[in-house]
């Protein structure tokens, strides 16, 4: 696979110069860690077996309601996207599936998409539906809605569109749908509350009759935009009561920019865990909305306390499998560049997470050491974990410096010239 990218030498040449350092720091965490009766090799395996999704979507560069700025050599078709998305993982080997999102990637051969994605060592992971914007080749307009649409000719086809994602999805080997609509209402009184949620229901079990048995459907809340009062899915409460409406198969996602300011996103995440309803993640972090920032940039102490519960959760519940993938736009960087650094930050998370000492924080918590249990797991956040995940990518053939690394292969100005340059212009957020 590395032949389709960059080329493993200049990883191997990147990776000479910074490996005597990276071992040598290794050892100290290592001596460290084991202090505090922690196996740094088993958190290497740990690193190394965790994989988050990219979006295909975040390859391009981003805009936001006021315009798109494109970057160069940005991907123009699904095959170009699925070469940024190898690149990625080339240099981090955390992100070896795909997210798909119809009709932007909608394939003329699925088989042929497949194997050009396995070629280059990718999978899929869930396929987006896409109904809250207008195909040209569509009859009906989502303008008021489409799962939940007055009109059953528009809900219809917003059904159709989904099985086809489906369609396409068994055919490229993807597991689970996510459904987000952008259905809601801007006026108090412009919607009823109740029939549109039944009709997004019966909509939405259209679609799980015909999920196939070792699937997921993932429903997505998000509190407000593109409708400005009220959303249909508006929050994890509406999402579970679908999910529970739907049958097992079905399983609330969780996009972290999809909440009020302040939100306690991680209990609400202990909450699906404990009924058994929790999906998967869109990662991304915001400061005001739903900014779709790069994961960990604004709040990386929120990241760490989701996946404390996440981890915590490993040990207790058993088949815990929950989606791990991104959702971000990238306005001012370079696309393969934030999504780099993005899946290391929710790996470090993770990593982090998983240096928590549980039994004094069982303790501390039993006996109202509100104090202590914080502290407790701030010596885990505290702890830099940089040394075992670097080293973890060393060993399955990454970079050790991945953004370093992947700006010295030259790799955007080698496949801009394959690549015209896109248009600028308005609107570049997805749900
Ligand atoms: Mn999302």
């Amino acid at each position: 696979m590395d032949s389709f990218v960059t080329g493993a030498d200049g990883i191997a040449r990147s990776n000479e110069k910074a490996e005597a350092a990276l071992r040598e720091s290794y050892e100290a965490l290592g001596a460290s860690l084991a202090r505090r009766g922690i196996d740094i090799d088993a958190m290497k395996r740990k690193a190394a077996e965790f994989a988050v999704a990219v979006p295909s979507w975040g390859t391009g560069t981003g805009g936001t309601r006021f315009a798109r700025f494109p970057g160069t050599g940005e991907p123009r078709d699904i095959f170009h996207k699925l070469d940024d998305c190898a690149a990625i993982n080339q240099f981090t080997r955390a992100t070896p599936r795909v997210a798909l999102h119809i009709p932007w990637d909608k394939p003329q051969d699925p088989a042929a998409l497949k194997s050009y994605a396995e070629e280059r060592g990718l999978g899929f992971d869930a396929m987006n539906s896409n109904t809250f914007s207008d195909a040209a080749t569509q009859q009906h307009t989502y303008k008021f809605g489409s799962l939940s649409h007055t009109d059953p000719a528009v809900r219809r086809q917003a059904v159709e569109h989904n099985l086809e994602c489906i369609e396409i999805g068994k055919a490229v080997g993807s597991k689970a749908i996510s459904i987000w609509i952008g259905d809601g209402s801007n006026f108090p009184g412009q919607s009823h509350f109740t029939r549109a949620f039944e009709r997004y229901i019966d909509s939405c079990k259209a679609i799980y009759a015909e999920l196939p048995d070792d699937w997921r459907l993932f429903t997505e809340h998000k509190m407000y935009e593109p409708a400005f009062y009220s959303t249909v899915i508006q929050d994890w409460g509406s999402s579970y009561l679908a999910a529970t409406e739907l049958g097992p198969k079905a399983f609330c996602l969780v996009d972290l920019g999809h909440h009020a300011p302040n939100t306690n996103i991680e209990m609400i995440v202990a909450r699906l865990i404990q009924f058994k309803k929790l999906g998967g993640f869109h990662f991304n972090d915001s400061k005001y909305g739903d900014d779709d920032l790069d994961a960990g940039s604004i709040n990386p102490y929120q990241l760490f306390l989701v996946f404390n519960e996440l981890v915590d959760a490993e040990a207790r519940v058993p088949d815990f499998h929950p989606a791990h993938m991104i959702d971000q736009s990238h306005n001012v960087t370079d696309p393969i560049e934030s999504l780099m650094v993005s899946a290391t930050e929710i790996e470090r998370a993770y990593l982090q997470a998983l240096l928590i000492d549980r039994a004094a924080l069982e303790g501390y918590q039993d006996e109202n050491d509100a104090l202590m249990a914080s502290e407790t797991l701030k010596a885990a956040y505290r702890t830099d974990v940089e040394p075992i995940l670097a080293t973890a990518r060393l060993e399955k053939g990454g970079a050790i410096h991945p953004v370093a690394a992947y700006r010295s292969s030259g790799y955007r100005a080698k496949v801009a010239s394959d690549r015209p340059l896109s248009g600028a212009g308005g609107g570049g957020l997805v749900g």
